[in-house]
């Protein structure tokens, strides 16, 4: 019997190749991949986070935490993104200027692909500017940010600034979320929706666009 706890030490200690193995093996035998991403992976990002706090480890081990993450989300991403289901709308998807997070939107992204919505992310870094032009260009239902750092929320309220400026605020729902996020914050700038983890943001996309 496979012991998960050796996946979130893996990721914790940013053994990339182990991280994979274990999650491909827990795949095999068919553990089921959201209590994998629930139950061990996020756990230790919130513990890399703590250590981190705490001066425990500092950038570089974050960041090889992070890349040991991303390499096991690998042969969990077709499963969270399989859905064969007509798009049901639009989403453009994209990480604030000056926040560089990104593991947490591409999870959200892949879960929103698989509950059946056309995805258009537009990475990490991105002006707001940028966020504005891309609902326009693919003519998006849904605009959905992410935030990581207190001092990058202040970008979510010039985005929707920046759309009720272009006349976009009427025909676009707009959500967010990120660790620092919280449902006041959001309902405090007007945005629309927020999803506190990658489950909430498909059920609150869903609810949006009329489907219950
Ligand atoms: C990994 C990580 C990094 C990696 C990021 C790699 C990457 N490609 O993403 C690296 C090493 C690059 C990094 C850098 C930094 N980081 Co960092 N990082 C983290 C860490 C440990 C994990 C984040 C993560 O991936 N979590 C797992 C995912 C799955 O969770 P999530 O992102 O929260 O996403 C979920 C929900 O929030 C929600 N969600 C997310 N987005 C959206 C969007 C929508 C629309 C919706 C509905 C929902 C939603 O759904 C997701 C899935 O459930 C956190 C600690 C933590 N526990 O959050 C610190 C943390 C966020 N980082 C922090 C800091 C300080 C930094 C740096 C400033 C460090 C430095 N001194 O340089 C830099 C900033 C760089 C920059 N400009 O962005 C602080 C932020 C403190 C604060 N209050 O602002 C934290 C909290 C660590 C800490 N405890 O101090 N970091």
């Amino acid at each position: 019997m496979l012991e998960l706890s050796a996946l979130r030490d893996a990721i914790i200690n940013g053994n990339d190749e182990l991280a994979l193995e274990i999650t491909r093996q827990a795949l095999k035998e068919e553990v089921n991949p959201v209590e994998l991403i629930n139950k061990w992976m996020i756990p230790a990002m919130d513990e890399v986070g703590r250590l981190f706090e705490t001066q425990e480890i500092f950038f570089p081990e974050m960041l090889i935490a992070a890349r040991a993450m991303k390499r096991a989300l690998e042969p969990i991403r077709p499963l969270l993104a399989a859905s064969g289901v007509e798009p049901k709308g639009r989403v453009v998807i994209g990480t604030v200027q000056g926040d560089l997070h990104d593991i947490g939107k591409n999870m959200v992204g892949h879960m929103l692909e698989g509950a059946g919505f056309e995805i258009h992310d537009i990475g990490i870094d991105v002006p707001a500017e940028k966020f504005i032009e891309a609902v326009k260009t693919h003519n998006a239902h849904i605009l959905a940010i992410s935030a990581l750092l207190t001092t990058t929320m202040p970008e979510m309220q010039k985005i929707l600034e920046l759309a009720d400026q272009s006349g976009l605020r009427n025909t676009i729902k707009i959500i967010v979320g990120g660790a620092p996020i919280t449902q006041d914050f959001a309902d405090e700038i007007g945005a629309d929706g927020f999803g506190e983890n990658a489950g909430s943001a498909v059920s609150v996309a869903r609810a949006l666009i009329g489907e219950h």
